[in-house]
């Protein structure tokens, strides 16, 4: 039996990339794995069933057997963990990895968050528009020590990793505030992760996911 992820019936984004489960996808295929899609509607995402496998009724979640997970840092780090290629053998270097996956997902992402909530959830409010700068600043407080330590590095800790996959992901959902090229190392280190096969093959799967969901309902 094939892993099952569960994602959006449709995606708010079109299936562009920035909903979660292209993170999780996009490890699979870094592994070779292959897997099985469960499309969710926002109605089904509240139901019993799936809060089951996600107590915040969110996507995604991870099946494999017995094994149900959420969060995508926990389910990248199982996907790694069981396959050689996305984490170092090394011990020293596995910790350093993990290290970065902890980092993007509790460090750098959520100031990215504000700024989607600023900008979307809280573009209404009266404060909204005094409120941006201070958002984007916190996140130029992480882009820049970031790009320090990448320095002219191709990933962040020699090889390819889990830690940059969990990263690129993080840091592309900022690329149309247009905050990643003033970093322009951060700019090309997120084009490097969207250039591996892998990548392409995750994005191009949740767009035809997508796309074949808006096809049935017209
Ligand atoms: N910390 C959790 C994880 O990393 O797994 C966060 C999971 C999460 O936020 N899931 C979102 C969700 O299920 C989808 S990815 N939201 C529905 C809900 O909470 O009811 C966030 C997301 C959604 C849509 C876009 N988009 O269309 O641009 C981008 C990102």
């Amino acid at each position: 039996m094939l892993p099952v992820i569960t994602a959006f019936e449709r995606s708010p984004d079109g299936g562009r990339g920035l909903a979660r489960d292209t993170r999780v996808r996009w490890a699979l295929e870094e592994t070779g794995q292959p897997y099985e899609v469960r499309h969710l509607s926002f109605e089904a995402m509240k139901q019993p069933t799936h809060l089951a496998r996600h107590p915040f009724g969110q996507i995604p979640t991870y099946e494999d057997g017995d094994l149900v997970l959420f969060e995508t840092g926990s389910i990248v780090l199982h996907i790694a963990e069981q396959h050689s290629v996305l984490l170092p053998q090394d011990t020293n270097a596995r910790a350093r990895a993990i290290t970065w996956m902890f980092a993007a997902t509790n460090t750098v992402e959520p100031p990215i968050l504000d700024l989607v909530t600023a900008r979307i959830i809280e573009r209404d409010k009266p404060w909204a528009e005094a409120r941006l700068p201070l958002v984007q600043d916190r996140i130029r407080d992480r882009l820049k020590p970031l790009s320090v330590r990448l320095g002219d590095g191709e990933w962040l800790d020699g090889a390819f990793s889990a830690g940059d996959l969990m990263m690129v992901s993080v840091l592309l959902r900022l690329r149309p505030s247009g905050l990643l090229d003033e970093f322009p190392s951060l700019a090309a280190y997120v084009a490097r992760g969207e250039a591996r096969p892998a990548y392409q093959r995750a994005y191009a799967a949740q767009k035809a996911d997508f796309e074949a969901a808006s096809g049935k309902s017209v």
